[in-house]
């Protein structure tokens, strides 16, 4: 005869066999890990939608796994890790893919794509098709989407009283944390400031111990990564309108079902729409809330700063990696 506590655990073991066998039906009867890292927070809009958005939609086959503020990969190693099979996705840039192929440098210049549509345009025309193919076949990296990280302005912790920015000659020793990579460090030094090459998450220290002068990022990050707290300072240089991909492993995807692969595509696309939503509204909301967290936020002269770092990119070396036509092709599908 069963006792009332072997009854009990008979009953929790067949309980918990039925939810097992309710889990639905997979090839191989596993749920394909998806380990995504980012320096990003996990209230960064871009992995809230990835989260909320892209995670529930492939749910049915695959497990998505976020892991935030570079605690898994850090900043820069993201794409190494999936084309070696440490990792399944990534929040990656055009600077970051630009180490492995020039090219993309193209796609993280300065006061190039005007706005979050043409970034969408730009992505979805055919001039991406050699871009993508060779992120595919030479590092095993799928770009399923293109998401909006905003808007990217000068932001330091000095006051106006210090240090206006009116003109890049303003910028001139002025210690910018700029990204480590090669085209974000261009970037920097076009801005007329002294580039500092410094990871994502070491931002906030050292601008509270005053191992730098600023930044660079959109008005969501500051808020996100709480930049007001030791900065003084915006000058709305809008100097690029960055975007990031939604990098994917190639190896995974070939190993999912023709209608697995439609179901992660839709949700890859449907999770970077939402994002750019909502980091659109971000920048518009939060000029508010930075000014009444006392930032001065100003605009600076605008055309001397366009002038100014698209002269850089176009008398160096710079632009000699950009496929021919390429340029004008995104300059004609702005506005
Ligand atoms: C940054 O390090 O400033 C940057 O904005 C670069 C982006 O490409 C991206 O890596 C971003 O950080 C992170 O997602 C954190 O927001």
């Amino acid at each position: 005869m069963l006792t009332k506590l072997k009854r009990h655990s008979l009953t929790a073991i067949v309980a918990a066999c039925v939810a097992l066998t309710a889990l639905p039906a997979l090839a191989g009867g596993h749920l394909v890990k998806l380990r995504m890292s980012t320096p990003a927070s996990a209230t960064d809009a871009r992995s809230v939608a990835l989260q909320e958005v892209f995670a529930p939609a492939v749910a049915g086959f695959a497990s998505y796994e976020a892991h935030y503020n570079g605690s898994l990969i850090k900043q820069n190693s993201e794409l190494e890790a999936i084309a070696s099979g440490d990792l399944e996705m990534s929040i990656t840039s055009a600077q970051e893919l630009a180490q492995y192929f020039p090219e993309f440098s193209i796609f993280a210049t300065g006061y190039v794509h005007q706005d979050a549509a043409h970034q969408v345009a730009v992505f979805n025309d055919d001039l991406m098709i050699p871009f993508k193919k060779k992120v595919e076949d030479e590092l095993g990296v799928k770009l399923l989407s293109i998401m909006y990280l905003g808007r990217r302005h000068v932001n330091l912790r000095q006051c106006r009283d210090e240090v206006n920015v009116r003109t890049p000659d303003d910028l001139a020793g002025v210690n910018l944390r700029m990204p480590g990579t090669d085209a974000w460090q261009f970037l920097g030094k076009a801005l007329g400031a002294n580039p500092t090459p410094m990871a994502f998450t070491e931002i906030y220290t050292a601008l509270s111990t005053s191992s730098v002068d600023g930044q660079d990022n959109p008005l969501p990050t500051v808020v996100d990564a709480k930049f007001y707290e030791v900065t003084c300072q915006i000058a709305l240089t809008s100097h690029l309108v960055d975007l990031n991909y939604v990098a994917f492993s190639k190896s995974v995807w070939d190993g999912l079902s023709a209608d697995q692969q439609v179901e992660v595509q839709a949700a890859a696309v449907a999770a970077a729409e939402s994002g750019r939503q909502s980091q659109l509204q971000k920048e518009t909301d939060l000029v508010s809330f930075l000014v009444e967290k006392g930032m001065e936020i100003y605009e600076p002269d605008l055309a001397a700063f366009r002038s100014h770092v698209q002269n850089l990119y176009l008398t160096t070396s710079a632009s000699d990696p950009w496929p021919e036509g390429v340029l004008d092709k995104i300059n004609a599908l702005g506005n």
